[in-house]
C-alpha cells in the first residue's frame, strides 16, 4: 500500500521551489502543482513547474496556472535573485508537458471539496489559496492542513519586518492565516539555518545525472549571486519529506500585518508567553507563562537539522540518477 502523504503544491518556481519539487515528487504523492506569480511572472513559473515534472520523470502530474498578480498589492518580484526566467541564467526548452486548462484556483476548490486526505503546500505568495477561499468559503473546513514557506518568527528579508512571499500579497496571506485552516509555518527564522555554498554545488555535480546537473546549475547561480543560499522552499517541504529535519516547532498565534508603515507583510508571532530570561534565546522553546492564552493558529518551525537535510537532499538527487 502506498502510504505517501498526498499533497497539492502551490508555488512560484523559482530556484528554491525547484529543489522543493525535486524532493516532493520523489517522497510525496503529488496530486497537482499550481503556479502563482511571485519570484517571477506566471508566464515563467507555470513553465518551470511543467519543466519540473519532466525533469523528475513525472509528466503525469497535472500543472495549473493560477493568478499572476497579487490581490491588491503593487507588483513585487525577485528576478534579481532567481533570474527573469525564474531559474537563474539557465535557458530551458519549452516543455512538451501541457498546462491544464482549468484555472489553478478552481483546481484547488475542486480538489479539496472532493477529497478529505490531501494536504496543501504553499511555496509562494498566497494569492491562489486566498482567491480560492473567497470563491468557496467551505474550503476553510475542507483543507486539512497547509505547510507554508513564508513569514518569519524573527527578521524579514524583503524588508526588515517582512519575508518575500508574505510581502508580495499581504492581503492574501491575511485571509489564509485567519481562515482557521491548521497551518505549519516554515519561515525565514528556520530556513536561514541552512547554508548551501559552492561545496554543495560541487557535490551535486559529482552526483550528476539530469536532476543532479540541473540542481548544480541553479544552485551555482544562487551561490554566485550571494555567496550562499538557503533554498528556503526545500527546507520547508523537508518537514513532510522527513520529519526528523525540523527538530523543534512551537504553536502560537500568528497574524499578518497589512497596514504598518514599516511592518506591512510581517507575520506577527505572539511570543509573549515564550519570553524567557536567557538573552541568547530570545524565544524560549517552552512556555514560560500562561498569561496571554492565545489560541495558537500556527505551528511555527524553529530548529533545523542541516546535516540531515543535506543527506535527504543528496540522497534524493542520487535516487533520480539510479532511476534512469
Ligand atoms: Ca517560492
Amino acid at each position: 500500500m502506498d502510504t505517501k502523504r498526498k499533497v497539492i503544491i502551490d508555488c512560484d518556481p523559482g530556484i528554491d521551489d525547484m529543489f522543493a519539487l525535486i524532493l516532493c515528487i520523489r517522497h510525496l504523492d503529488v496530486r497537482g502543482i499550481v503556479a502563482v506569480g511571485g519570484n517571477t511572472g506566471l508566464e515563467y513559473t507555470q513553465r518551470n513547474a511543467r519543466f519540473a515534472t519532466e525533469l523528475t520523470g513525472r509528466p503525469d502530474i497535472p500543472v495549473y496556472a493560477g493568478y499572476d498578480m497579487p490581490m491588491l498589492n503593487q507588483l513585487v518580484r525577485a528576478t534579481e535573485v532567481h533570474g527573469s526566467g525564474g531559474i537563474g541564467d539557465i535557458e530551458i526548452r519549452e516543455p512538451e508537458k501541457k498546462l491544464e486548462k482549468e484555472h489553478g484556483a478552481d483546481f484547488l476548490i475542486r480538489t479539496f471539496m472532493e477529497n478529505d486526505d490531501i494536504s496543501l503546500i504553499t511555496l509562494g505568495p498566497l494569492t491562489n489559496v486566498a482567491q480560492a477561499i473567497l470563491k468557496e468559503p467551505e474550503l476553510k473546513k475542507r483543507i486539512p492542513e497547509i505547510l507554508c514557506m513564508g513569514g518569519s518568527a524573527t527578521s524579514g528579508n524583503a524588508t526588515p519586518a517582512a519575508e518575500f512571499n508574505i510581502l508580495v500579497d499581504p492581503e492574501a496571506a491575511k485571509i489564509v492565516f485567519e481562515s482557521g485552516i491548521p497551518i505549519k509555518m516554515a519561515g525565514l527564522n528556520l530556513t536561514r539555518q541552512n547554508h548551501m555554498d559552492m561545496a554543495d554545488v560541487e557535490q551535486l555535480r559529482a552526483i550528476g545525472g539530469t536532476v543532479g546537473d540541473f540542481a548544480a546549475d541553479i544552485l551555482e547561480f544562487s551561490v554566485k549571486n550571494s555567496d550562499f543560499t538557503s533554498i528556503c522552499d526545500a527546507c520547508a517541504v523537508a518537514w513532510w519529506v522527513d520529519d526528523q529535519v525540523i527538530t523543534k516547532s512551537i504553536r502560537t498565534q500568528v497574524d499578518v500585518e497589512t497596514k504598518g508603515e514599516f511592518t506591512r507583510g510581517m507575520t506577527v508571532c505572539d511570543w509573549r508567553d515564550f519570553m524567557g530570561t536567557d538573552p541568547e534565546q530570545e524565544i524560549s522553546r517552552e512556555k514560560c507563562w500562561n498569561k496571554y492564552k492565545t489560541s495558537g493558529n500556527v505551528e511555527v518551525a524553529m530548529e533545523f537539522d542541516q546535516k540531515r537535510f543535506r543527506e535527504v537532499l543528496f540522497d534524493t538527487v542520487r535516487s533520480y540518477k539510479e532511476m534512469n
